[in-house]
């Protein structure tokens, strides 16, 4: 059998960690990401997990969507830099017990490392996006791009505001994020209040802004959170040198509502009608 730093889920969280790593996502211990595991996953993995059950530990919240599935997670204070090279030490599988309400590890964090700071934020998230999407969800993926924390500094932490700007950067993002993105004003680091804001704007948002923070980017692979925190940023970016390249107003030749509704119909995606027109 395989151990678990060779398992498929490990290596693609350790890849989508570097891939942000090299695109200056995470500096520092910036960032945190998870996975949450298929029964088949877990089932495989048990053989390799300690042997000695370490104490259960209550979450911050009880989310009973995820009562007994593991988790794999970085670990708190990590470097992303480091995932690739040293998986057992920056990430860890938490499992949750049967009330969804206590989390005990597993596997990894060597050298006595714990969860991520941002533990709350991942469970709830998980919890709300696997109802959102029929269990497809997996990824939570938490980084700091320039481009969209320095949107935030030019638009307000408003769900409206930000999709429709990035929206009309380019022809894609309409397909690729229909329901639109999500926004948080800015919160405390690793707070429950920022968990339960942000659980809120997932309920029906893949991805959600937090305000001179950061993005935090879902999907049912590494490659869609990725994917879609890639896009995002691109949009962030477009906006932010078409602003400069019109002299700091608003852009003269963004794409239109009227552009926006032809595109979503030939795409074949239904986008949020709350964020279309006036
Ligand atoms: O350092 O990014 O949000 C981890 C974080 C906290
Ligand atoms: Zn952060």
């Amino acid at each position: 059998s395989v151990a678990v730093e060779q398992r498929g889920f490990v290596r693609a969280l350790a890849r989508m960690c570097d891939d942000g790593w090299r695109a200056g996502w995470h500096e520092r211990n910036g960032g945190n990401a998870s996975y949450r595991l298929t029964a088949e996953e877990a089932q495989a993995c048990r053989p390799y997990f300690h042997e000695e059950p370490r104490p259960w530990e209550p979450l911050d919240a009880a989310v009973p969507a995820l009562a007994g599935e593991c988790l794999l997670v970085t670990a708190a204070g990590s470097y992303f830099r480091n995932v690739k090279d040293d998986p057992s030490r920056a990430l860890g599988i938490i499992e949750l017990d049967l009330s969804g309400a206590f989390w005990r590890p597993v596997w990894g964090f060597e050298g006595g490392g714990r969860p991520t700071s941002e533990l709350a934020a991942h469970v709830i998230l998980h919890g709300v996006r696997k109802e959102a999407t029929a269990a497809a969800s997996r990824v939570v993926y938490h980084c700091h791009p320039v481009e969209v924390i320095a949107l935030t500094f030019a638009l307000p932490p408003d769900a409206r505001a930000l999709t429709r700007a990035l929206w009309k950067t380019m022809t894609e993002c309409i397909m690729v994020f229909p329901e639109g993105v999500g926004a948080v004003p800015t919160a405390v680091p690793g707070s429950r209040s920022l968990a339960d804001l942000t659980a809120a704007a997932a309920r029906d948002h893949a991805a959600v802004v937090w305000a001179h923070h950061g993005l935090l980017a879902t999907g049912a692979t590494c490659d869609d959170a990725f994917g879609l925190a890639s896009v995002l940023v691109k949009a962030a970016a477009i906006y932010r040198d078409a602003r400069v390249l019109s002299g700091g107003a608003e852009p003269a030749y963004p794409l239109t509502d009227a552009d926006l509704v032809l595109l979503a119909g030939g795409l074949g995606v239904t986008p949020n009608p709350a964020y279309l027109s006036a």
